[in-house]
């Protein structure tokens, strides 16, 4: 399967939330309120959220003044160019000297681990070396989910015992990617809610490893959102980046939902660039985030 065709096949259940049901709506009518309220109890079912519907839904009526939409099957083509500009995609910043360091974050069973696995897989598949550090020590089952995965992956892993100290993990980690050469570092962590001070504290502490031994260090600190919380998902990313400071989103689990439409809302909300999109459990199931790409796999 093709790139786009993953993707449109990742995003079929919000697809068919989103796009199908406005290609229904909209058929055969005029732009006028009541098709306008309609509009966006559906964006609002697709969990695009209440403040960027209402937006939306601003800028379809004034097009609708200025008789730039008219007809109901003018509605989506309008949505879909508005949509794609005001997504904010972002590409994995490198430092400019290697290794450029990615911290991964977020709550519980967002999907970091297989996030990682995932990012590892494409940053190879561009001739990145990689190494990754097992920074989740919680539990005895996360160093070895990302052992299985490096070797999956044929890439090297710096691990403890469960129960170390995940900062010294990241140290090693750090030391290991620097002698081997290594052009990126992909830390692993526990997952922990923005509430949790001594896990937030133990994150700040993990940063302070990693910029003292690799300076700049982390380079990109990525949070990996659930998509299928839907709005709950960005309201938590907002929460997250104020406790911590976050670079950029990995949205997982993209598949299998109908909320994908919160996508569409976090740049109105977070003002955080969406990098990478997760599509499925296996290792190509991950795509850069492409708006564009995005929006039309959407509505198509
Ligand atoms: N369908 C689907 N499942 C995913 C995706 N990403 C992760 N998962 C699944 O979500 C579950 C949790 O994923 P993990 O990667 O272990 O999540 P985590 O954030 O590392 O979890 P903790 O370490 O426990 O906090 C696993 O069953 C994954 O297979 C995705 O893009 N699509
Ligand atoms: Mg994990």
């Amino acid at each position: 399967m093709g790139l786009f065709d993953r993707l449109k096949e990742g995003l079929r259940k919000t697809r068919d939330a989103l796009g199908g049901a406005l290609v229904r709506i909209v058929k055969g009518r005029k732009l006028d309120e009541e098709l306008l309220e309609e509009i966006e109890e559906t964006l609002l079912r697709a969990d695009v959220g209440v403040a960027t519907s209402a937006r939306l839904i601003d800028e379809l009526r004034e097009a609708g003044k200025r008789g730039e939409v008219r007809e109901g099957e003018q509605v989506l083509p309008f949505l879909k160019s508005h949509l794609a500009e005001r997504l904010a995609a972002g590409r994995i910043v490198f430092a400019p000297e290697k290794p450029t360091v990615i911290l991964i974050v977020g709550v519980n069973g967002s999907g970091k681990t297989t996030s990682i696995a995932k990012l590892a897989g494409w940053l190879r598949e561009r001739g990145k070396t990689v190494v990754l550090g097992a920074g989740d020590t919680f539990r005895a089952a996360a160093v070895e989910q990302l052992t299985i995965w490096s070797k999956r992956l044929g890439i090297e892993i710096v691990k403890q015992d469960t129960g170390a100290d995940p900062a010294a993990v990241a140290f090693d980690a750090a030391d290991a990617a620097v002698s081997r050469g290594a052009d990126v570092l992909i830390v692993d962590t526990a997952g922990r809610l923005h509430t949790q001070e001594h896990l937030m504290r133990e994150l700040e502490k993990i940063r302070r490893v990693l910029g003292k031994r690799i300076p700049g260090a982390p380079h990109e600190t990525l949070l990996v959102l659930d998509a299928t919380t839907g709005q709950n998902a960005v309201q938590q990313a907002r929460r997250f980046h104020e406790a911590t400071p976050v670079t950029g989103i990995i949205l997982a689990k993209l598949d299998g939902t109908a909320r994908g439409g919160a996508v569409l809302s976090i740049k109105d909300e977070l003002d955080l660039p969406v990098k990478f999109v997760g599509v499925g459990e296996k290792l190509p199931d991950i795509e850069v985030f492409d708006p564009v790409a995005y929006v039309e796999a959407l509505f198509s």
